[in-house]
């Protein structure tokens, strides 16, 4: 069996919440805090079981303040998987989202990039209207190859782990092959038991 950890990285523009995101996934909590990232933040966790082994999501959670925009650089550096996330309320944070898009595609042509609509629960609850259009948001997402549109909110939990386990498993999808073939390689040596950790990245 091999150990699978997928590198994803969280982008967006500061108070979109990313961290928030992290938090519902990984504690299944939400908490109200002013308290921006500095830097950037990692953690991981197992998600599911495959058929080659256990598959986890090792999380780059950056900082999304401006001044932080040279050393996102090295986060994002070799991502698997990135998570561009925008407040689903506010134009300049979808405006940034398109900037980390180009950047992604410009630096990390692997990398397989998801769009994130955040904080959903306000269009809901407090009658907030989207930023971006039906219309906008489709013709930008098959201009630019985005694997997946999500709408989460942080605060009802609405389609946060569903968001991660579905980057988890496109990535199984997507590298079938190659775990099939890593897989043989165990097979055919001589050694009785394996440990291993495959990584992509
Ligand atoms: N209503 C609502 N508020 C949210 C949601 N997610 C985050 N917030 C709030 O938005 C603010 C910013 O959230 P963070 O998760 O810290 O944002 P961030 O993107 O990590 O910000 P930086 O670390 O500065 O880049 C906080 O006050 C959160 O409570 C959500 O789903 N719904
Ligand atoms: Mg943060």
């Amino acid at each position: 069996m091999i150990n699978i950890k997928v590198k994803t990285v969280l982008l967006g523009n500061s108070k979109v919440g990313k961290t928030s995101l992290v938090r519902r996934f990984i504690e299944n909590k939400f908490i109200d805090s002013d308290v921006s990232t500095i830097g950037g933040a990692f953690v991981s966790k197992e998600v599911f079981s495959s058929s080659y082994g256990e598959v986890s999501l090792c999380i780059w959670d950056t900082a999304g303040e401006e001044k932080y925009e040279s050393v996102t650089r090295a986060f994002y550096r070799n991502a698997n998987a990135a998570i561009v996330c925008y407040d689903v309320t506010c134009a300049k944070s979808w405006s940034r989202a398109k900037g980390w898009v180009s950047k992604l595609r410009q630096f990390e042509e692997k990398c397989v990039i998801y769009l994130c609509a955040t904080k959903l629960d306000l269009i809901k609850e407090m009658s907030a209207s989207k930023a971006v259009s039906e219309d906008v948001l489709s013709a930008y997402i098959s201009s630019v190859n985005i694997k997946q549109h999500f709408e989460t909110s942080s605060k009802s939990g609405e389609n946060v782990d569903i968001m991660f386990k579905t980057i988890a498993n496109d990535y199984i999808q997507l590298n079938k092959e190659n775990f099939a073939e890593y897989e043989n390689l165990c097979l055919t040596s001589n050694d009785s038991e394996k440990t291993c950790c495959f990584k992509f990245f």
